[in-house]
């Protein structure tokens, strides 16, 4: 009888290092008993699975900070969204969540988490709307939460979405939400019936998050209109009460409108606060501009400018086929490239941000880290690349070859193969 050591043997693979470049030599990892056993140039350890690895790089699940499951996989019911607006989006949703059915929204969320975790996502925070009256998106999900926790980890934020004071109930409501075990609080002030009641929509999240001991995550400013302005109204809070690292501002698109003399007194300010930030480039590029003629925005909130002052941001896909987005796939490279693009962070570091973006800097979002990263004592989750770095990951897309989650194989993905059978190009003389 063999006497394995370990589980798994990854050997001759590229750990991918927190803030900086791949490791230039190679590495094995061992997994045991859902864990990093060890991580060393070269082990020699009896493992009942040993996958060579070439040099591909072995990174820390990517981490989807921002989606709505309750209404992934809804694209065209009851109609489309013609006019491509976040305001028409809620409309539509509104109609749809009239027909909401606890096995509805288990089985599409359920959909959306595992091609999500194909592509190595293991790590999702995922909006609940909760103005709706009985509450079936939250229950849904936060049994959902429950039945997959063995593979994948999903946070549930109690998210208002016609507004905490845009109906009677909706204040008792997201209270309950709380009450039922959501894990965050959110907000959705610039959709609040006034800006008073936005401002005020704010102060009440932070009490309902101290009360109920809850993160917070609000979509915030999601509008071009430059004087859309509760960032200042979070930041403030955060700072007064000390609570930054458990807070996030998702969208903050107003702040890509703002003008220069007041976003740069506003900066000062958020880097007090140390709030988290989530920009979602694909739904921002799509929702964004719409009353624009030309110029056109791009809708999306200052990401390198704040990256760049060391406040931590990361970046989520926001949806999958809904309302507000008919297409999306969940995989988490897609979002990297765009922001690459929008964002304008072309440079060689900036590329290997927008990386880390949908990586660590999830994780620190979601408030995760003590179980995140790898690192020899911590859960074997981890995916194996199709690629060499970072760059050559978003720049391809690079196929989840191995997803490995709590120690277990739980996706693995073959690359397609394309072959040349056209007419050969004799070579230059
Ligand atoms: N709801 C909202 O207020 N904003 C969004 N971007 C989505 C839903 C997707
Ligand atoms: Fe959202």
């Amino acid at each position: 009888m063999v006497d394995y050591q370990c589980e798994v043997l990854l050997k001759g693979g590229q750990l991918l290092q927190a803030g900086g470049n791949s490791h230039e030599e190679r590495v094995d990892v061992a997994i045991a008993n859902g864990r990093i056993l060890a991580i060393a140039p070269s082990l020699s350890l009896k493992a009942s699975q040993v996958l060579e690895l070439d040099g591909k790089i072995i990174s820390p699940p990517f981490v989807e900070s921002h989606i709505h499951l309750d209404s992934a996989l809804t694209a065209g019911e009851p109609r489309w969204n013609q006019s491509g607006t976040l305001f028409e989006g809620i409309e539509i949703w509104r109609e749809r969540k009239e027909t909401l059915s606890l096995e509805d929204v288990k089985q599409r969320a359920i959909a959306t988490l595992k091609q999500q975790a194909m592509q190595g996502v293991l790590f999702v925070r995922s909006h609940a709307d909760v103005s709706e009256k009985n509450l079936i998106a939250l229950q849904g999900l936060l049994e959902v939460r429950e039945a997959v926790k063995d593979w994948i980890t999903l946070q549930v934020v109690a998210f208002p979405q016609d507004g905490i004071y845009g109906s009677p109930k909706n204040d008792e409501l997201i209270e309950e939400a709380l009450r039922q075990g959501a894990d965050a609080v959110g907000g959705i002030p610039h959709y609040e019936p006034t800006r008073e009641d936005g401002v005020a929509s704010m102060h009440r999240v932070f009490d309902l998050a101290e009360k109920y001991d809850t993160l917070i995550d609000v979509h915030c400013d999601e509008i071009d209109d430059d004087q859309s302005r509760f960032l200042e109204v979070i930041a403030a809070n955060a700072i007064r009460r000390g609570n930054g690292a458990k807070v996030t501002a998702s969208h903050t698109t107003a702040f890509g409108s703002y003008n220069n003399a007041y976003a740069f007194k506003l900066m000062s300010f958020l880097d007090r606060s140390g709030i988290n930030f989530i920009a979602n480039p694909l739904i921002n590029i799509t929702l964004q501009g719409r009353t624009d003629t030309y110029p056109k925005r791009r809708g999306v909130t200052r990401v390198k400018e704040l990256w760049q002052r060391g406040l931590n941001v990361s970046l989520g896909h926001d949806c999958v086929q809904d309302p507000w987005y008919s297409l999306g796939t969940g995989n988490m490279l897609d979002v990297a490239s765009m922001a690459v693009h929008i964002c304008q962070m072309t440079g060689r570091q900036e590329i290997d941000a927008c990386y880390d973006m949908v990586t660590w800097h999830g994780a620190k979002t979601l408030h995760v880290e003590d179980e995140y990263g790898l690192e020899e004592g911590k859960p074997a989750n981890l995916v194996v690349l199709e690629a060499s770095d970072r760059y050559d990951a978003i720049r391809r897309r690079a196929i989840a070859r191995y997803v490995f989650s709590r120690g277990r194989l739980i996706a693995n993905t073959t690359p397609a193969q394309s072959q040349w059978q056209g007419i050969e190009t004799p070579a230059l003389a």
